[in-house]
């Protein structure tokens, strides 16, 4: 029995006051908010209460994966913990371009999760998700043969699957609650926010970090060949404080934008995907007709995909993935 839960007596001014402080939860005391198909959201309301400041929430990354939009029975060890450590890379590297959600990797994470969950912000998200686009590929491409253009942007004639672009684009969605996100244009999405200065500072931002991060990855091998981000509004004062656009969600993880290996890149094809290549291959070659439930994954395949997500890691952050096992363990 914990000391405050022992006695029914009021507790004491110092009781209350550690209790006040307390920053660290377990995951089972904290309420789930949001669940996606590979991780989820908790709200830590009342661990770490600041008056004035919104309760954080912890996200909190899995080790599942999914492949043609259905997540496999078996985990990828490590994966949470490589999207965790390099959404925290592009953090650091990209906070003078904008301000982003990430509060802690390692205070107020409960131990279970260390290394795969960050306490953030919470924000009030804005309705759209922020793709830009270096290279033709995926619903660019499907959308560019129909159209010659890409969201409301026309494109070059002749343009050749997985081609670079002669410059990033903006290609916002709508943010479907099931099935998949809708491409709109820049005016759909300016509607959609109700403020078009707003909307603009987000696309310049959006392009401005993967122009960033696109030279980051080329520079270590790694083409960078479409990522998608998603903003929000933070309001620090509970009223007449200004509201600041604020970078969240996971940024340029193998989860949220296309890594191809930049060996062997080649135009005129689809690009193998530098994380989920051999899952797909194997899959593809088993017989599954890549409608839901996910079949169970190969030992070797398991093997061979969690050696891509460190060597990811270890390309673009520069650094052992040891390393932030290492910083984040309890
Ligand atoms: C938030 N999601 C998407 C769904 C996930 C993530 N900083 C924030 N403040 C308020 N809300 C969110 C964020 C962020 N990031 C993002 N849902 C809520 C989502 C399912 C699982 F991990």
């Amino acid at each position: 029995m914990s000391e405050r839960g022992r006695s029914s007596a009021p507790p004491s001014d110092r009781q209350a006051l550690v209790a006040s402080r307390r920053v660290t939860a377990t995951l089972d005391e904290l309420p789930l908010i949001a669940r996606g198909k590979v991780r989820e959201v908790y709200d830590m309301e009342g661990v770490e209460g600041i008056p004035g400041v919104p309760p954080p929430l912890l996200m909190v990354a899995s080790d599942r994966i999914s492949t043609y939009d259905a997540v496999h029975p078996t985990p990828i060890p490590d994966k949470g913990k490589v999207l965790t450590g390099l959404s925290v890379f592009w953090f650091a590297k990209t906070a003078g371009i904008v301000a982003n959600h990430l509060i802690s990797a390692t205070d107020g994470v409960p131990d279970e999760v260390r290394g795969r969950a960050l306490v953030v912000r919470r924000l009030q998200m804005l309705p759209v998700e922020c793709v830009v686009r270096g290279y033709i590929t995926g619903s660019g491409w499907k959308d560019y043969q129909a159209t010659g253009s890409v969201s409301g942007i026309a494109l070059p004639d002749g343009l050749r699957e997985s081609e670079r672009l002669p410059e990033p684009i903006f290609t916002p969605s709508t943010k479907a609650d099931v099935g998949h996100d809708e491409a709109i244009d820049f005016e759909g999405a300016v509607a959609l926010v109700g403020d078009r200065v707003l909307m603009e500072r987000v696309r310049d931002a959006s392009i401005e970090l993967y122009s960033f991060a696109a030279e980051h990855a080329l520079a270590n091998g790694l083409i960078l060949a479409d990522t998608k981000f998603e903003f929000g509004l933070y309001q620090s004062e509970p009223a007449g404080g200004a509201h600041a656009l604020v970078l969240g969600d996971e940024v340029l993880t193998p989860d949220s934008s296309r890594y191809w290996p930049a060996d062997g890149y080649e135009v005129g094809h689809g690009q193998p995907s530098f994380d989920k290549q051999y899952v797909r291959d194997w899959a593809s070659a088993s017989g599954w007709d890549k409608k839901p439930p996910a079949p169970p994954i190969p030992e070797d395949v398991v093997a061979g995909t969690r050696a891509r997500y460190v060597e990811a890691y270890e390309r673009i952050a520069g650094e052992p993935f040891q390393a932030w096992l290492d910083r984040t363990a309890p």
